[in-house]
C-alpha cells in the first residue's frame, strides 16, 4: 500500500483531493505536505473549476498530530496549510464525516465551503490538552459562527452534532451518501452555482464584548489553574479585528501555551487513557457479554446495573429480600431518570432500559447470565458463600467477579471449580458516572476473561486499567498510604482544612477531609479496625482524631456533621473539631508546630508517589502511567498534572529521595525510600521512559 497520504482524483471539471492517514488522518506533517502538493498539482493541471476535499476511513481529519507536540516544527505548519486552502482560486468544499476535530475543523474552516453527513460531528477540543486552537481556528470560528458560538466551542471542547453545526453556522449543508459522492456533487453544486462559497478570511466577527467579557469571569472561576482557557478568550477577542492581526495574536497564545507543564501533562492524560488498553491480554478473544448478572442492589449494585443498562445490556438483579430488592429497583429507575435529566438518554431508551432489567431474590434467575458481578457487604465469608452459590448456578463458560474495593481475589476464586473464570471488576461510586473500572486479575483468571473484563469497560464507556491482586490493588492501595500523611501532618499541627486548602489549592477538586466527609468516615473507621491486627508496632497510629468523630456518630456528608458541618447546600467549619484536635494532639505527645501549604502538598505528594512506585515495583499496575490513569479518573487528581508519576517526573526521583530522607528522620518507619525511586535516582530513568514500548 503506497504510503502517499493525500491523493488527488480528477472527475471532468472536479478535482476530489482524497486524505488517507489511518487511524484518525491526524494532519501529521505527511498530510500537511501532501495537501500542499495536491493543490500544486490541481493548479498545474489548470482544468478545474472546483475542489471536494474529504477522507478515508472513519473520520475526517480529527485534528493535528499529537504525537508530534513538543518535537521541533515540521513544514508547512498547519495555520499555513489552512490560508494555503483559503487563498486558492479554486473554491473548495470540505467534506465531513465522523468526528472533525480540532486541526480538522480548522482545515475545513479554511475551505470555502462545508459538507456535512448527518452523522457527522465538529469540536474544537484543544482547551482539553492545554492549548487552543492554533490553526484559525479562533478567527475563523467566530467569523462563521459569532463569538458567543465560538467561546463555547473553544471553551468546552465539546463536539457538536452536524444538525447543529448548521445552525451555528460553522457548516453549510447536511447531505446523506458515501463521503467520496457526497464531496462530488457538492463540487458539481459549486459549479452549477447551487452551493455558494466565500473565504471566511472576508467575513467580519460581529462584536460582543459582553460575552467575551462573561467567558473571561466564567474560565477565571471554574478554572483558576489553567493558562489556556484565558489564552482562548483573549485569542476570539482579536477576531474583531484585522484578520492576519488575529492570526498572529492567536500563534502568539498558542505557543505561550504549548510548552507548558500544563499541556504536557494533559496530553500525557490524553494518551494515558488509551495505553492502558495495552495489555498482556490483549490478543485474547473475549467473550460475548449481552447478560449481566448484579448481586446487591446497595449504592454500588445498583450503579453498576445503571451503567450496564445505560450499555445496552440486560440485567439481572439480585437481592436477598423483596424489600432489599425493590429498594434497589427504585434507585436504578432514579439513577435512570437523572441520567435522562442530564440530557444522557432520551425517555425513550430510558423505558427500553428498564425494559431490560429483571428483579429476583432467587439466585438461579443467574443461570443464564454471561457474567455476574458481585457487589454485597465487603465481608469475606459473605462473598465466599455468595461464589460457591454462584459455581453451582450459573452456566459453563459465565464469567464471575467480584465489586470487592480490597480483597483477595485469588481466595474467592479458591471457593470455586472455576478459579479462571473468576475476577475483579472493582467500580468507583457513583458506578454509573464515575469512568474508572480496575479489573483485577487473580493469578488463575484466564487471560479471555481478563479481555471480556476490558471489553464490557469499553462497552459502559468506562476506562478499565488492569490490576494485580494486593489490599487495595492500585488506588486504594496508594490511597491508604497518604491519607496516612495527611493524618501525620494533622497531629503535628496542621488543621484539617489547611490541608483541604492547600490541596485544592494544588488542583484538587476536594482535599482528603472533604472527601473523606463526601464517602463518609465510617469507611476508613471500618478499614482502620480491619487492618488494625496486622498493623505494625512501628507504624505511628494517625487515626486517633478520625476515629474521634466516627465515635461521636459524626461521620461525614450523610449524618450532617464530621470534619465540617453539612447544613442542607451549606458547608460549615465544625466547631468542635479544635476540642479533638487538642486533646489526640496532647495523647499522641507531639509539640504541634506550623506548616506551609509548600510542605503540605510536597508531604503529601511523596507519599502518594512513594507508594505509586511500590505498586508498579510490585507490579501491581503495567505501567506507571495505568496508576496515573487510576487517580486522574478515580481520585479527583487534577488533570492538568498529568496524574502522580508523570507529576514525579517534574520533580526528579534524585529530589524526591532527598525529600523521603529528609523526612525519614521523624519517622523512619512510614517514610522509606522505595527501590525503585532509589535505582531511578542513581541511573536517572523516568517513569516516562518506563512507560515507552509498553
Ligand atoms: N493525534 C494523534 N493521534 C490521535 C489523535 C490525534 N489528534 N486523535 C486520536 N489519535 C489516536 C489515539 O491515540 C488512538 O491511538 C487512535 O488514534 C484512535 O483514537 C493546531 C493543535 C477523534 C474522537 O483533540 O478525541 O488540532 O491508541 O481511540 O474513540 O488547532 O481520538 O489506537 O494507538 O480516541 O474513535 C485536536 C483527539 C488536536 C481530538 C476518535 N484534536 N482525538 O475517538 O478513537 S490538537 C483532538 C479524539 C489540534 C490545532 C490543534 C478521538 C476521536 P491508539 P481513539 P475514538
Amino acid at each position: 500500500m503506497s504510503d502517499k497520504k493525500v491523493s488527488v482524483e480528477f472527475v471532468e471539471d472536479v478535482a476530489l483531493i482524497c486524505i488517507d492517514n489511518p487511524p484518525v488522518n491526524a494532519s501529521g506533517v505527511a498530510v500537511r505536505q501532501g495537501l500542499v502538493a495536491a493543490l500544486s498539482e490541481i493548479k498545474e493541471a489548470g482544468r478545474t473549476k472546483a475542489i471536494g476535499l474529504y477522507c478515508a476511513g472513519r473520520t475526517f481529519v480529527a485534528g493535528a498530530d499529537i504525537t508530534e507536540f513538543g518535537k521541533p516544527p515540521l513544514e508547512p505548519l498547519l495555520p499555513d496549510v489552512c490560508n494555503n486552502l483559503e487563498d486558492f482560486e479554486t473554491p473548495i468544499v470540505a467534506v465531513i464525516h465522523g468526528t472533525a476535530m480540532g486541526g480538522g475543523l480548522e482545515t475545513a474552516m479554511g475551505c470555502h465551503a462545508r459538507v456535512a453527513v448527518p452523522t457527522a460531528k465538529v469540536g474544537l477540543p484543544e482547551v482539553l490538552l492545554g492549548v487552543l486552537p492554533g490553526a484559525g481556528g479562533t478567527q475563523r470560528a467566530p467569523r462563521l459562527s459569532g463569538i458567543p458560538n465560538a467561546l463555547d466551542l473553544i471553551l468546552s471542547g465539546r463536539h457538536v452534532p452536524a444538525k447543529e453545526a448548521l445552525e451555528m453556522g460553522l457548516i453549510d449543508r447536511i447531505e446523506e451518501g458515501s463521503i467520496r459522492e457526497v464531496a462530488l456533487a457538492a463540487a458539481r453544486n459549486v459549479i452549477l452555482g447551487k452551493l455558494p462559497t466565500r473565504r471566511t478570511c472576508d467575513l467580519v466577527t460581529p462584536r460582543d464584548d459582553a460575552a467575551l467579557e462573561a467567558a473571561m469571569a466564567m474560565v477565571q472561576k471554574k478554572h483558576p489553574h489553567l493558562i489556556s482557557p484565558q489564552k482562548c478568550v483573549e485569542a476570539v477577542a482579536a477576531s474583531v479585528g484585522d484578520f492576519k492581526q488575529g492570526l498572529a495574536t492567536e500563534r502568539a497564545a498558542f505557543m505561550a501555551c504549548l510548552p507548558s507543564a500544563q499541556s504536557k501533562g494533559l496530553i500525557h492524560a490524553f494518551f494515558g487513557e488509551r495505553a492502558v488498553a495495552n495489555i498482556p491480554e490483549k490478543k485474547a478473544q473475549a467473550r460475548d457479554v449481552a447478560v449481566v448478572g448484579v448481586i446487591g442492589g446497595g449504592t454500588m449494585g445498583s450503579g453498576i446495573a445503571t451503567s450496564a443498562l445505560m450499555a445496552g445490556l440486560s440485567v439481572t438483579l439480585i437481592e436477598v429480600t423483596q424489600e432489599a430488592l425493590d429498594r434497589g429497583v427504585a434507585t436504578i429507575s432514579a439513577n435512570l431518570d437523572g441520567a435522562v435529566k442530564r440530557g444522557k438518554m432520551s425517555d425513550a431508551k430510558r423505558d427500553a432500559a428498564l425494559g431490560r432489567l429483571t428483579a429476583s431474590t432467587d439466585m438461579m434467575t443467574l443461570a443464564d447470565a454471561d457474567l455476574v458481578i458481585e457487589a454485597v457487604f465487603e465481608k469475606m465469608e459473605i462473598k465466599k458463600d455468595i461464589f460457591a452459590k454462584l459455581d453451582g448456578i450459573c452456566k459453563e463458560g459465565a464469567i464471575l467477579a467480584s465489586n470487592t474495593s480490597y480483597l483477595d481475589i485469588n481466595e474467592i476464586a479458591a471457593v470455586t471449580k472455576r478459579p479462571a473464570d473468576v475476577l475483579g471488576l472493582h467500580f468507583f461510586s457513583p458506578a454509573h458516572i464515575m469512568k474508572l473500572l480496575e479489573v483485577v486479575v487473580g493469578t488463575q483468571t484466564a487471560p479471555e476473561v481478563v479481555a471480556t473484563g476490558f471489553a464490557l469497560a469499553k462497552t459502559m464507556r468506562k476506562v478499565a486499567v488492569r490490576a494485580g491482586v494486593c489490599d487495595g490493588f492500585i488506588g486504594n492501595r496508594i490511597l491508604g498510604h497518604y491519607l496516612k500523611a495527611a493524618s501525620y501532618l494533622v497531629l503535628d499541627g496542621a488543621h484539617p482544612y489547611q490541608v483541604d486548602n492547600a490541596l485544592e489549592r494544588f488542583g484538587f477538586a476536594m482535599g482528603p477531609h472533604r472527601v473523606g466527609d463526601l464517602a463518609g468516615l465510617d469507611i476508613g473507621y471500618m478499614t482502620r479496625k480491619r487492618l488494625a491486627p496486622s498493623r505494625p508496632t512501628e507504624e505511628r497510629y494517625g487515626g486517633a482524631i478520625a476515629d474521634q468523630l466516627s465515635e461521636n456518630g459524626w461521620n461525614g456528608r450523610k449524618t450532617g456533621k464530621g470534619y465540617y458541618v453539612y447544613d442542607g447546600r451549606e458547608t460549615h467549619e465544625n466547631p468542635d473539631l479544635n476540642v479533638i484536635l487538642d486533646a489526640e494532639r496532647t495523647k499522641a505527645g507531639g509539640a504541634p508546630r506550623a506548616f506551609s501549604d509548600d510542605d503540605i502538598v510536597d508531604r503529601y505528594m511523596t507519599a502518594m508517589i512513594s507508594e505509586a512506585a511500590r505498586v508498579v515495583e510490585d507490579g501491581i499496575a503495567l505501567r506507571p502511567v495505568d496508576v496515573d490513569v487510576v487517580f486522574l479518573m478515580g481520585y479527583g487528581f487534577p488533570r492538568f498534572r498529568g496524574g502522580p508519576l508523570h507529576y514525579a517526573d517534574t520533580i526528579g526521583a534524585a529530589a524526591l529521595v532527598e525529600r523521603i530522607e529528609s523526612y525519614a528522620k521523624e519517622d523512619a518507619h512510614y517514610w522509606q525510600v522505595p527501590a525503585l525511586l532509589q535505582q531511578m535516582a542513581e541511573s536517572g530513568r523516568t517513569f516516562a521512559d518506563m512507560n515507552k514500548g509498553r
